[in-house]
């Protein structure tokens, strides 16, 4: 058996209470990965841990089973000492945000991730930059424990492989990916069902707040840069909240030329946090630049200057990547 696998294994054993957290800004495969993982406890080892998030939870997710069990990691008093830490595709560890000090806090921590920025922050760190998701790390520890994976659990996985190879469709789909996809379907999956609930259930209002960003979006360099400004009016004028924002990037890139898509978004406190889509260019060297991380073609930041400030520095420093 995998060292680090048994080694989690008996971490899990040994610890009364254990806390597993999600990055802020959750995406599918931190939430599907965080359920996974605290469903299988509880089942195997008899213990429930707490599952936290940080900043918000969006609502897309709510069709994933026991999703009630997300707390707010602001709820936690900050000075609670869990036995048991364990991050799920939480890249670096500011993406705990006001959860870092209970996570610090822990006698023992554990890093499960497949960002190739990650540094291993964890006294145990399972990265598998190679890994399509966090979902497929988790699924190779529980056959390694032997053990069975519920229909439950199975969504839960599925929908961290399907979302983070955006329905099977980015580099990091691989026949592995396929092959799991398999066993998950085999498990009671259905692709339908998850789709749908994953893709086909947006608010109305979230659509045509989308078609809104999206129709006022510029395009750079003969259309090879498309950016897309988010402000706190346009949010509040269609009453969107944090995951409104979600896919709008992908939509940028579907334009033929465009070889790096961004969205600009306000946020609350003055910033602008950046999602940056690419189609061959590295983004991970732009990105750092700024104090992010993420995926070759798929990252992010948060540049601590005014929307339009962060706007031009981004664009300035996407034109010279691609000249
Ligand atoms: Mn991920």
């Amino acid at each position: 058996m995998d060292n680090k696998f048994s080694e989690l294994k008996s971490q899990i054993e040994k610890a009364e209470s254990i806390i597993i957290f999600s990055h802020v800004s959750p995406d599918g495969d931190t939430l599907g990965s965080n359920l996974a993982l605290s469903l299988m406890i509880e089942k195997y080892f008899n213990k429930k841990p707490v599952s936290a998030f940080v900043g918000s939870l969006p609502s897309i997710y709510s069709y994933l089973p026991e999703f009630d069990r997300f707390i707010d990691v602001q709820s936690i008093p900050r000075d609670k000492k869990y036995d048991l830490a364990i991050a799920v595709d939480v890249a670096s560890k500011d993406r705990l945000v006001s959860g870092t000090n209970i996570y610090d806090n822990a006698v023992y921590k554990v890093n499960i991730d497949h960002h190739k920025t990650n540094i291993g922050y964890g006294d145990l760190n399972i990265i598998d930059a190679n890994a399509a998701c966090v979902g497929v790390i988790l699924f190779k520890i529980f056959k390694e424990w032997n053990l069975d994976i519920p229909k439950d659990v199975a969504r839960c996985i599925y929908t961290s492989l399907l979302t983070d190879t955006g329905g099977f469709k980015y580099e990091s789909t691989t026949p592995e990916t396929f092959m799991l996809a398999a066993d998950l379907v085999r498990l009671g999956v259905s692709p339908t069902y998850e789709f749908r609930a994953c893709y086909e259930t947006k608010p109305q209002a979230m659509v045509q707040f989308q078609a809104y960003v999206v129709s006022n979006a510029v395009f750079y360099d003969n259309g090879k840069i498309a950016f897309a400004k988010i402000t706190r009016s346009d949010m509040s004028k269609f009453n969107a909240t944090d995951d409104y924002t979600e896919g709008i990037v992908e939509v940028l890139r579907t334009s033929k030329n465009v070889e790096i898509a961004a969205i600009l978004k306000e946020t609350k406190d003055g910033y602008t946090k950046v999602s940056l889509r690419s189609k061959t260019v590295d983004l991970i060297p732009i990105v750092i630049e700024f104090g992010g991380g993420g995926h070759t073609f798929a990252a992010g930041c948060t540049i601590k200057k005014p929307i339009a400030v962060a706007f031009d520095k981004l664009l300035r420093r996407v034109q010279n990547e691609l000249r």
